[in-house]
């Protein structure tokens, strides 16, 4: 059990971060992800690999980086 911290940019609005959030809560062992839109960012708890997070913000049109 760990938390990852990504900075992401891309979001605009409150849409955004529910879509990042549930993108990055479908990713296989997060328990847990809460986003922020200013600054924009996520800290995600459980076990996943920040690789994969990254992915996942990425194939919903947001850009995301380890913070
Ligand atoms: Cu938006």
């Amino acid at each position: 059990m760990n938390d990852i911290k990504l900075a992401i940019t891309g979001m605009t609005c409150e849409h955004c971060v529910r879509a990042v959030t549930k993108a990055l809560e479908r990713v296989p062992g997060v328990e847990r992800a809460e986003v922020t839109l200013r600054p924009g960012g996520a800290v995600v708890h459980g076990n996943a690999a920040s690789e994969a997070l990254i992915a996942a913000v990425r194939e919903e049109g947001y850009e995301a980086a380890p913070a």
